[in-house]
């Protein structure tokens, strides 16, 4: 199952890359949503390597909008290059990182410190977006809806040469599952760049497990081992309406459980971002709670409400209060 000497967890409480305020509370989101309670009770071992520090959008307030710009861009600049540094650090020593965002631009560290560490990587880009914006084609101007560009070497030269290499992987690495809101440019940059992507239709069309099964493929070929970057949004928002961007249409409980599941099954895993789980926008912190079983699916451990209600609690050895 896991073939590494514990998970490490590892906070980005960024929310610079986004507009709207409270993406930066993800990591205490899925903290309270029971993450660590989720490994002990699968028996893995972890270690919480807490938050990097990290400034908020709020924070920048007193700022002009164009210093407000530059500051941002410079913080986020400094947290990819933090982060970076733990995840690879964290992989050189054998473990696992789970990395709790924050908004989307928390991946342009973890993957450069995935890439640092084992060299050739697969990518698999779980989200409802393809995140393939430069700062020319981006309606927005956000940076969350930039990463995976970023990672393939386009965009902010600052941001693309994170830990001094790029790109951190290559087009023929990486896949996107589950994409539906994709916008003109970047359909246009990912065909050019020749980039897998699995959309909602694709995955109505031709069916999940035909789908995955070439996902995973794409991304196990020639590489040594596959990053998870898994963005909320993604799935529909009955199912997870604590996330910045919600939509019609996305991913089901089933859908988004077996991708986890095949993924788990199916590649060698370096370790995975769980990212943009907003607790102000959420209903009881479900979706962080969702989050996390869908983190232990990938882990190959099946931890639903079932498990919660009849099985964690009896488990022996565990403390009870
Ligand atoms: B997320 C968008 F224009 N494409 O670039 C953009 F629709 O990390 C959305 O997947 C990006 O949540 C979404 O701003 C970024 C927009
Ligand atoms: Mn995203
Ligand atoms: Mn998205
Ligand atoms: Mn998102």
């Amino acid at each position: 199952m896991l073939n590494h000497k514990s998970v490490q967890v590892i906070g980005v409480p960024l929310d610079l890359g986004v507009s709207k305020l409270g993406v930066d509370m993800g990591p205490t989101a899925l903290r309270y949503a029971g993450i660590f309670e989720a490994l002990r009770y699968a028996g893995i071992d972890y270690r919480d390597a807490g938050d990097i520090d990290v400034l908020r959008n709020f924070s920048l307030d007193p700022l002009s909008p164009a210093e407000r710009e530059q500051a941002k861009l410079r913080e986020i600049i400094r947290t990819s290059e933090t982060l970076a540094r733990f995840t690879a650090k964290a992989i050189e020593d054998g473990h696992m990182p789970i990395v709790l965002g924050g908004d989307h631009s928390t991946a342009i560290g973890s993957v450069a410190g995935a890439a640092k560490a084992r060299g050739r990587i697969g990518l698999i880009w779980i989200d409802a977006h393809p995140d393939a914006n430069t700062p020319e084609t981006s309606p927005s101007g956000n940076v969350h809806g930039m990463p995976l560009a970023i990672s393939l070497g386009h965009g902010m030269p600052e941001l693309v040469n994170c830990l001094g290499f790029a790109p951190k992987v290559r087009p023929e690495d990486v896949c996107i599952v589950g994409a539906k809101d994709i916008d003109p440019e970047e359909r246009k940059f990912l065909t050019r760049m020749g980039i897998r992507m699995f959309t909602t239709f694709d995955i109505e069309n031709r069916g999940l497990a035909r789908v995955m099964q070439e996902a995973v493929d794409v991304v196990s070929r020639g590489t040594n081992g596959v990053y998870v970057s898994f963005d909320a949004d993604v799935m529909d928002k009955r199912v997870a309406p604590g996330t910045g961007i919600t939509t019609r249409g996305g991913l089901t409980y089933r859908e988004i459980s077996f991708i986890m599941r095949s993924i788990g099954a199916g590649v060698e895993l370096i370790g995975f971002d769980i990212i943009e789980v907003n607790p102000l926008l959420d209903k009881a912190n479900g979706t962080a709670e969702l989050c996390v079983e869908l983190a232990m699916a990938m882990l190959g451990v099946k931890y639903t409400d079932y498990e919660k209600k009849y099985l964690a609690s009896n488990r022996p050895g565990q403390e009870r209060n």
